[in-house]
């Protein structure tokens, strides 16, 4: 089961650096990466994927889509952080963008 308690400032940085397309958000803590596929059933094919994650973990995104733009934020409102489910989120995103047609390498 993975944690949903807050990184401390160590875990974050160790794992930002496992996570070279995802930078913190300048507002509130939070990862946030921005995902581009050839189209929108390439990007909504995507969101599909992550939602079905989304359910099974109980960790649910914030994220926007124009086309085939996906912006994605991720946060653990229950613990005002970043926790380790955010991190398996985003490494699950990574993954399937990776097996998603692109507009452009990223
Ligand atoms: N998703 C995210 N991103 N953060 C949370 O704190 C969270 C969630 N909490 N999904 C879950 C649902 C919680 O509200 C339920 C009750 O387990």
């Amino acid at each position: 089961m993975v944690s949903r308690s807050k990184l401390d400032d160590a875990a974050l940085a160790e794992a930002l650096r496992a996570l070279p397309h995802w930078t913190l958000d300048a507002e509130r803590p939070a990862l946030r990466r921005r995902f581009d596929f050839a189209d929108f059933s390439a990007a909504w094919g995507f969101m599909t994927r992550l939602a079905l994650l989304a359910e099974r973990i109980d960790h649910h995104p914030e994220w926007f889509n124009v086309y085939g733009r996906v912006e994605i934020v991720l946060t653990t409102h229950d613990v005002g952080g970043i926790s380790a489910l955010d991190v398996t989120f985003a490494r699950a995103a990574d993954a399937f963008a990776a097996a998603s047609p692109k507009a452009h390498a990223q």
